[in-house]
């Protein structure tokens, strides 16, 4: 058994808070390095053994660093506004701000139990004035620069949350905190324009170190389309509509056009006789999800408005319906059908039997309808025999001169709805005068405080609503009486941001300073989960990139390099939660083990990134490492005094070499978050260790070097231990002030090697050769071999076959 406990941990903490030990030294910037990890939410319950998985490991990363030599800046803030505190509220009547300070208390508390390197001096608490000030601040620039608006739309709503989603909060149909189904609601909203950035937001993926799959996951999202808008005028009406497609080759295969059923035009253009038809058929739809219109084993249905449109290319009259396969919130909300070459115009022409055309033929595929692949034109008058894409081009060139079309880029992003009915979140900072209408908050008056004394029940009207003393204000501009906003942003508003105003978080005049922050960014790893793909780090992305258009910052993307740790399964393999009772809480094996083991633990049983069920047995050897690297030290220490002997022989070059291929090893691992090998690595260093000490004469100084370079490289996966292990070597506090070995890349070459030669297949004796040799050289060393030659001789060598670092091979007969 070994001293190392959490007497140890306490010990060092202690030390290293006393000895400001991870103060970040502005002076030497230019060295930075910004390791982030997503900060937490301070939701009550006591860190979990992802938190540990997540902030444990991430810190051992930045310890590295530091030992690498970089001036490591790695804060930790709390993301401190939202919906759970909020709900926890109306459950236990304990108000948010209250709970959440108490919460935030406490997981500082165990944050630096963890040990972990955190500059606490940086800390951001998004719930606080002097932070949400300037995410106010940020709506105001926002605004000023038309990112900011407001408009009446369809909006998702959640009836049990009772607030309306952003679009990436609603997954597959269902409200992504509380899970239940989302509706929809027609509200007037504030939303940011993410969409002006749709472009930059892909292009930009070049230019940073992420996972492919969460591009892939934000490109989708994103959903770039390169098609083309066409005109159709409706006949007998002086109305015109335009639909969206990526196929205006098949303009000719046109039999029917589609209207969703939200879209405006649908009521100028439903003829009496079929208006009650028209006006069921709407209600029907409104109970439909937008994921439900868009399953493809969807029924098609749908109703004929009694109007008709002309084709642009060729005069024909064709009806205009209303159906649910076809959204409002994508394209233009109208639809040129298909039914000859696309899937869902083809089902719903055959249940309304409306007539179906072949316009694209392939001779050399069975291009039956509906045929959706490439081809060329037919029935298509002029254009018969180009090819798809020419026929395209040649299409919408012909449309363009009658200003009937045009290209067009679509995206599926949307604007990102940014107000929430809900109490525990930002103000958002606008006032609505009867005179002046719309009015931002002047900036001098931020911020807009939140109150304390306010009724939060949600019953889906803002519940600053029903507090006097916030709405009533006087116009920032003719100072008659006012009313300000109610609803408050949402909280990935707060979390947009925040990596901006750590590195200058006490600035009382700025957000952040422009001329620092520049240095400071861009963030060079940040760690958090994948979830967020879609949202907070595509959010963030696009703030980045806004505030450097109005000139706050220099840099274009927030986080150079991503890496998504992977999650922590419960023994069973199922997601940890408290209903399945399979949670693991840290305290106990902390308790049992101290704080270095338990890190140790989850950094060798796991591959970082692809986690895994956790496996009470594999704590057990974790501990016994530790134990022995303990016990070699001390088993050194007692023998320190006795002679040294230092005759370079075999067994020494061996333990050197296992010494800096290690080293070399654990370097490259550990940047790569590649724990569990590192630590394998230094496994075997101990063990080769072990083996040397058997030997009655030792080299007690090169015992001491590599003691001292295992500990340092040790250091950063088991900071406490590491501390104590280096004081006892007699060493200087600190450890984490010394430089990560370097490793010698000529002990990498043994100088030696052994050989077994074989003869006819049977092991017949041993050559030693230099382990640069040839294998010409080793053919001929092993042939001149006392022994080997003895045992060929009389045959002729037919066959000699050298594998480097093993064996010769020779034939004979
Ligand atoms: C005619 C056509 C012919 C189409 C054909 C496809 C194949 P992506 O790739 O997702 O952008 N569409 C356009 N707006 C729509 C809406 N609001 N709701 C439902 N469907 C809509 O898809 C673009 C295609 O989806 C468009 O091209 C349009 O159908 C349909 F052989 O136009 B296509
Ligand atoms: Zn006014």
């Amino acid at each position: 058994m070994s001293s190392y406990s959490t007497k140890i941990d306490e010990k060092w903490q202690k030390k290293w808070e006393e000895t400001n030990l991870y103060e970040f030294n502005e002076d030497n910037v230019d060295n930075k390095l910004y390791c982030l990890e997503m900060f937490s939410y301070p939701s009550g319950s006591n860190l979990h053994a992802g938190h540990w998985y997540n902030y444990g490991l991430t810190d051992s990363w930045a310890r590295y660093k530091r030992l690498k030599g970089y001036e490591v800046f790695q804060p930790m803030g709390f993301d401190a506004f939202g919906l759970p505190a909020e709900n926890y509220a109306i459950k236990t009547g304990v108000h948010p701000k209250d709970s959440t300070m108490k919460n935030i208390q406490t997981m500082e508390k165990q944050l630096k139990d963890m040990g972990a390197m955190f500059d606490w001096n940086y800390n951001v608490v998004t719930c606080e004035p002097d932070y949400y000030k300037w995410t106010q601040w940020l709506f105001l620039k926002l605004y000023e620069n038309n990112l900011a608006f407001r408009k009446n739309a369809h909006v998702n709503w959640c009836p049990e949350c009772n607030t309306v989603l952003a679009n990436e909060q609603v997954v597959e149909g269902f409200c992504e905190r509380c899970e239940n189904e989302v509706t929809k609601k027609k509200l007037t909203q504030w939303f940011f324009k993410i969409t002006e950035y749709a472009e930059e937001l892909l292009s930009g993926h070049k230019d940073i170190d992420w996972p492919d799959k969460t591009k892939a996951m934000q490109r989708n999202w994103i959903g770039k389309s390169v098609g083309s808008e066409v005109v159709f005028k409706v006949k007998d009406k002086n109305v015109n509509f335009t639909a969206f497609t990526t196929r205006p080759d098949t303009l000719f295969g046109v039999t029917y056009a589609v209207l969703a059923p939200e879209n405006p035009l649908v009521e100028k253009l439903t003829t009496k006789e079929f208006k009650t038809d028209v006006d069921r058929y709407i209600e029907e739809t409104k109970k439909r999800s937008e994921v439900e219109r868009q399953a493809s084993n969807d029924e098609k249905t749908g109703v004929f408005t009694g109007s008709y449109a002309t084709n642009p290319i060729n005069g024909e009259k064709i009806p205009i319906w209303v159906a649910d396969y076809v959204l409002y919130s994508y394209g233009t909300g109208a639809v040129m059908a298909v039914p000859g070459h696309d899937e869902r115009d083809f089902q719903f022409a055959t249940k309304y039997d409306l007539p179906i055309r072949k316009v694209i033929e392939n001779s050399e595929t069975d291009d039956s309808l509906p045929f959706t692949g490439e081809g060329k034109l037919t029935n298509s008058g002029e254009f018969d025999g180009l090819h798809w894409q020419d026929g395209k081009k040649a299409i919408i060139n012909k449309l363009r001169q009658n200003n009937l079309g045009q290209d067009k880029v679509q995206y599926k992003l949307r604007d990102w709805l940014v107000s929430r009915q809900r109490y525990w979140g930002a103000p958002i900072p606008i006032i609505y005068c009867d005179d002046c209408g719309v009015v931002p908050v002047p900036e001098k008056d931020l911020p807009v405080k939140l109150p304390y004394d306010v009724d939060f029940t949600p019953d889906g009207i803002s519940p600053l609503k029903k507090h006097e003393g916030f709405i009533n204000t006087n116009c920032p501009k003719c100072n008659k009486k006012a009313k300000r906003e109610t609803d408050t942003l949402d909280t990935f508003v707060d979390s947009s941001w925040y990596f901006l105003r750590y590195p200058d978080n006490k600035n009382n005049s700025q957000p952040f300073d422009k001329k620092w922050i520049d240095k400071m960014l861009p963030v060079d790893k940040y760690v958090g989960g994948p979830e967020h793909a879609c949202m907070h780090l595509l959010y963030a992305r696009f703030i980045h990139k806004a505030l450097r258009d109005m000139g706050y910052i220099n840099s274009s993307e927030p986080f150079k390099s991503l890496i998504h740790q992977g999650i922590i399964l419960g023994p069973d393999g199922n997601k940890m939660s408290k209903s399945k009772g399979n949670v693991i809480s840290p305290d106990k094996y902390i308790h049992e083990y101290g704080s270095d083991v338990f890190r140790l633990y989850l950094m060798f049983g796991f591959a970082y990134t692809e986690g895994g069920p956790w496996d009470e047995n594999g704590i057990k050897p974790i501990k016994r490492f530790v134990d022995r690297v303990e016990r070699i030290i001390l088993t050194y220490l007692d023998r320190k005094d006795e002679p040294t002997n230092t005759k370079m022989d075999k067994a020494e070059k061996e333990l050197n070499y296992l010494r800096h291929n290690t080293i070399k090893s654990v370097d490259s691992d550990t940047d790569k978050f590649q724990f569990n090998t590192s630590i394998a690595r230094m496994m075997e260093l101990l063990n080769g260790l072990f083996k040397y000490m058997e030997n009655d004469s030792l080299n007690l100084d090169l015992i001491k070097n590599v003691l001292e370079d295992f500990i340092i490289i040790l250091a950063p996966h088991a900071p406490h231990f590491s501390e104590e292990m280096w004081q006892q070597m007699g060493n200087e506090y600190s450890v984490f002030n010394q430089s990560f070995p370097s490793y010698d890349e000529k002990a990498l070459i043994m100088e030696t090697q052994e050989l077994a030669v074989q003869i006819n297949g049977k092991v017949r004796g041993k050559i030693e050769v230099d382990s640069g040799a040839t294998n010409e050289e080793i053919e001929k060393i092993a042939l001149s071999d006392q022994k080997i030659s003895d045992n060929i001789a009389g045959k002729t060598v037919r066959k000699v076959i050298v594998i480097k670092g093993r064996i010769v091979n020779i034939v004979a007969s």
